[in-house]
């Protein structure tokens, strides 16, 4: 049987940057012995509840393309999963998207209490930044880079990031939103922080000026595309493994792309921005075989 090598180089390095993340994210996160005891279950449960580990690995990646080796990247990779595990214990709270389930798992303040969850949350914040930014972790960097990535992170998650995103996709349910301002969502909520999951990977790596600013470009498309396809997933995916429940965008009134201008609209723009995206790297060639791979595991993805 003829082998697909493109297939299995793709399938091997997320297998073991996935193992290796994990076991990075297992040595960083405070033990369930340690006290408040059920402050870290509740972190731990959320961070190993199955999530794909996509900006990591766009982050280990990036880094690797220029510089090689994991080390300098690795505590960044882990913080940027620990600050993505909050934003998504938070969003499903009660107060904002009030869901039971995730990755088909008990949300956090189902499987602890609502108290809990917020807690846990903002301690998985805080880690996260601590994991990007501070000096005692990340000794291979200098720390003018620290004092860049600091900027770069608190920035991508505050009201120019994802607050000001969610806050929008909030204030958007129940109403017929603009395409703009459907886009301010997307750009806010969910494609700053790819985007900057890669432009921390490329910064790491000692990527030149040219580079980060294709990288950032390409970042942006792939977010966009990435919460298209979500937003589609929601409508056509598999009950279960998603990460919310199939149908919840439609029974909450959800703003996003299929719901507003129709999946056939949707699933254009998708295939437009996976093209864009791509077309950000094509100056690196083989270099970023892995961006261009996880472009696409992106758009056919079924979880
Ligand atoms: C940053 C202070 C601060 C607040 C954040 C809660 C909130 C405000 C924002 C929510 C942002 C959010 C949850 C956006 C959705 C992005 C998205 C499509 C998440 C799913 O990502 P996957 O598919 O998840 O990578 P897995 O399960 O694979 O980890």
């Amino acid at each position: 049987m003829k082998m697909n090598n493109k297939f299995n180089r793709f399938e091997y390095y997320m297998k073991e940057k996935r193992k290796l993340i994990n076991a990075y994210l297992d040595k960083f996160l405070p033990s369930e012995d340690e006290m408040p005891s059920v402050l870290h279950k509740a972190m731990r449960y959320m961070v190993f509840s199955g999530g794909k580990r996509v900006r990591p690995l766009l982050l280990l990646f990036t880094s690797e393309m220029f510089s090689g080796g994991y080390t300098k990247a690795i505590p960044a990779a882990c913080g940027i999963e620990l600050i993505h595990t909050f934003s998504l214990i938070h969003d499903d709270l009660p107060a904002l998207d009030n869901d039971d389930l995730r990755r088909g798992k008990p949300t956090c303040h189902k499987a602890f209490s609502e108290d809990v969850a917020i807690l846990a949350g903002d301690a998985l914040l805080v880690e996260g930044i601590r994991l990007i930014s501070y000096e005692g972790l990340n000794w291979a960097l200098p720390y003018e880079k620290l004092v860049i990535l600091s900027d770069i992170i608190t920035k991508t998650l505050g009201t120019y990031g994802l607050v000001g995103g969610e806050m929008m996709d909030l204030l958007s349910e129940r109403k017929k939103i603009s395409y703009n301002e459907l886009l301010f969502i997307y750009t806010h909520k969910t494609a700053d922080f790819i985007r900057a999951s890669i432009e921390i990977g490329a910064i790491i790596g000692d990527a030149s000026e040219e580079s980060i600013r294709n990288l950032s470009k390409f970042g942006h498309e792939l977010g966009i595309a990435f919460q298209i396809k979500d937003d589609i997933l929601n409508i056509e995916g598999e009950e279960g493994v998603m990460g919310k429940p199939v149908g919840s965008d439609e029974r909450q009134k959800k703003a996003t792309y299929p719901l507003l201008f129709g999946m056939e609209k949707a699933k254009r723009e998708l295939s437009e921005r996976i093209k864009k995206a791509l077309s950000y790297i094509e100056i690196f060639g083989d270099k970023a075989w892995f961006l261009r791979e996880l472009t696409l595991f992106i758009r056919d993805r079924s979880y």
